[in-house]
């Protein structure tokens, strides 16, 4: 049963996250439930479960995956089969999935899906689909907060986010690789990279490519594409893997290029506090707007002042301080400086 949000004192919000941290598959889901709730009693409790999982003195760890691209491109389908493949190298995988396609029909494409090829008895896997899209201003509260939740509990984190520009940034704020998925023949996306609309992903996928005459073909357009997003500044080569989500065609080399970009990531601690900052930045500008950074001194000094009391509690708690700062700013009240 799921907790009551606003009866979650100290030692509960303490006996969820230990639960987390040891994979039991109950306090996930209640855990991911409580995400999902959208009161102030069940966010502060969020907020104190986030607290309680991050552990300060412990090095980053695991390895989060963004997949991310257009609707219909097989990110769902392709989320599932790269699973299985993870767990087949015996990794423990945890999947959530922001499912634009589950408010309008009302289910879950990938739990759907997900649910077929997996072991229900398999403890290292869990896969979780939120209906809940992006909020203005960036990619949902539960996303950022469903990652710290699973990442405590999985070596690898799989997000699924559906959309390309503004949603394909955000998600490098919970992502240590970006992989853009798209389908052949979709030049489009590639001139939304050249044309700085959208930031370069870290690995490109072209999925749908069920048989080797059509990955060959769509891979040698991407290359092509690649060259001159190359020559447009984009610096080294881009990783492209071409995959068949439906035959299983190219899992294994994507998880490959997934591992090989994140041994290549030498400030993997760093990316995530970056990812960390922004998210306790959009919380308080979404309450508050640009006036809020203003008057606490500008963007650059409130997102240094993150960096350094990040230790001292959870993005949404940080957000929650400054907030009250301001407010306490609003009504001129001593207490406003510190
Ligand atoms: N032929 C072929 N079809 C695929 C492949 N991968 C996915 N599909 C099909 O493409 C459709 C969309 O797949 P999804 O996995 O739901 O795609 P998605 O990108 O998650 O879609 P949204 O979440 O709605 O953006 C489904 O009918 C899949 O069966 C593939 O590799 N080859
Ligand atoms: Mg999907």
């Amino acid at each position: 049963m799921a907790p009551e949000a606003g009866a979650l004192d100290g030692s509960s919000v303490g006996a969820l996250a230990a639960g987390v941290r040891a994979h039991q598959k109950l306090a996930i889901s209640q855990a991911l439930n409580l995400v999902e709730d959208r009161r102030p009693a069940a966010r502060d409790a969020v907020s104190a479960l986030l607290g309680a999982l991050h552990e300060p003195n412990v090095p980053a760890q695991g390895q989060r995956v963004g997949l991310t691209g257009p609707p219909g491109v097989g990110k769902s389908s392709l989320a599932a089969a790269l699973a299985r493949e993870l767990r087949h190298r015996g990794r423990t995988v945890g999947v959530v999935a922001i499912d634009p396609t589950s408010v309008r029909s009302g289910g879950s494409i990938l739990g759907d899906r997900a649910r077929m090829g997996f072991d229900p008895s398999d403890e290292g896997i869990f896969v979780r689909s939120f209906a809940t899209g992006g909020e203005a201003g960036g990619l949902s509260w539960a996303t950022h907060a469903a990652v710290e939740v699973l990442g405590a509990a999985y070596e690898v984190v799989l997000v699924e986010t559906t959309g390309v520009g503004q949603t394909e940034t955000d998600v490098r704020h919970v992502a240590d690789t970006v992989a853009l998925v798209i389908q052949p023949g979709s030049g489009d996306v590639l001139q939304f990279i050249k044309a700085g609309v959208m930031e370069i992903p870290d690995v490109l996928v072209v999925n749908k490519a069920d048989h080797e005459a059509l990955a060959a073909r769509a891979l040698a357009d991407l290359r092509g594409a690649a060259h001159s997003v190359a020559s447009a500044g984009a610096g080294g080569a881009l990783p492209m893997v071409a995959t068949s989500a439906t035959i299983g065609l190219g899992v294994a080399a994507l998880a490959d290029a997934l591992d090989a970009h994140h041994r290549s990531l030498d400030a993997l601690e760093a990316r995530r506090l970056e990812g960390d900052v922004a998210w306790s930045m959009q919380l308080f500008v979404r309450r508050h707007g640009e006036h809020g950074v203003l008057t606490l001194g500008g963007r650059a000094a409130l997102e240094a002042e993150l960096r350094q009391r990040r230790g001292e509690g959870s993005p949404p708690a940080l957000a929650e301080r400054l907030s009250e700062r301001f407010l306490a700013a609003l009504r001129g009240q001593p207490g406003a400086s510190t």
